[in-house]
């Protein structure tokens, strides 16, 4: 069974193949037997544009902690995971006013994708916590220098918030900005993180290579308009820029309800 399992999963990636968003591809990266799906013009390049120039009227606010710098408009429980739940949903409504002003005067793509899965079937909504209401959803994100190499999983980073409930996380990106060049591109690798690569971590996020040794990987391709999903449990980087590289971005979860929840 489990090999048998292992051989579609690997035949897959080994494909190197990309696949648009259907009922069929989301399910299968849900089961990471797909490394990502691209949504090819998702949104054209004069609703990127407008939403890239929006953006320069805020104030860009780097991860503390987290080095190559990541700059980013709104709010992420990540960085809150410390501080606390009263905190982070203290900042909620003032971060949505700040995001859904940048949206109304160009487009809404956080809108746009959780529609897009609900064509797909899915039944989904903004994550929310008990007694406090809904989470964020939405950076406008600068990564620029890349990435160290990382896993996004809830469950191991944000014990009992909603959102350490979910079995599986992807995310979704949205390229608004991305200098000329071939740079930039995500990398994701046919492994996942487990609690046993603890031991080859180098700080707050980042991991040793050793953890990715013999596996396979694909690198993503950003363009402006695409959207990348990938499953985030997957160990991945970002390759550095030369340039810009702006994005719209939120994790997406799946709950053990088979809801769909988003949050950043
Ligand atoms: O900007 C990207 O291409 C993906 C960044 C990333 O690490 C993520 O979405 O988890
Ligand atoms: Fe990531």
């Amino acid at each position: 069974m489990t090999t048998a399992f292992n051989q579609i999963k690997s035949t897959l990636w080994e494909n190197k193949q990309e696949y648009p968003l259907t009922v069929e591809s989301l399910k299968q990266l849900i089961e990471h037997r797909i490394p990502f799906i691209r949504i090819k013009g998702f949104a054209t390049h004069e609703e990127c544009a407008t939403l890239s120039e929006q953006s320069n009227f805020f104030t860009f606010n780097a991860y503390q902690d987290v080095t190559p710098k990541i700059e980013k408009v709104g709010i992420t429980v990540f960085e809150y995971n410390k501080i606390g739940k009263a905190d982070y949903f203290q900042e909620v409504e003032k971060a949505s006013k700040l995001r859904d002003s940048i949206f109304a005067a160009s487009f809404n793509p956080l809108e746009r994708i959780m529609d897009k899965f609900r064509d797909c079937g899915a039944k989904v909504r903004i994550a929310s916590e008990a007694n406090y209401g809904n989470y964020y959803a939405g950076l406008i994100r600068k990564i620029e220098n890349g990435t160290q190499l990382h896993i996004d999983f809830a469950p191991v980073e944000q014990s009992g918030w909603e959102v350490c409930t979910v079995t599986t996380q992807l995310s979704w990106t949205l390229y608004l900005k991305l200098s000329d060049n071939n740079q930039g591109k995500t990398c994701i690798y046919d492994r996942r993180g487990t609690p046993e690569d603890d031991q080859y971590k180098l700080d707050s996020y980042g991991y040793s290579d050793t953890v990715v040794k013999d596996a396979d990987m694909i690198a993503f391709q950003p363009y402006v308009g695409d959207v990348l999903i990938f499953n985030t449990s997957n160990f991945h980087y970002v390759e550095p820029m030369n340039g810009q590289r702006l994005a719209v971005t939120s994790m997406i979860g799946l709950l053990p309800s088979g809801e769909i929840i988003f949050w950043s």
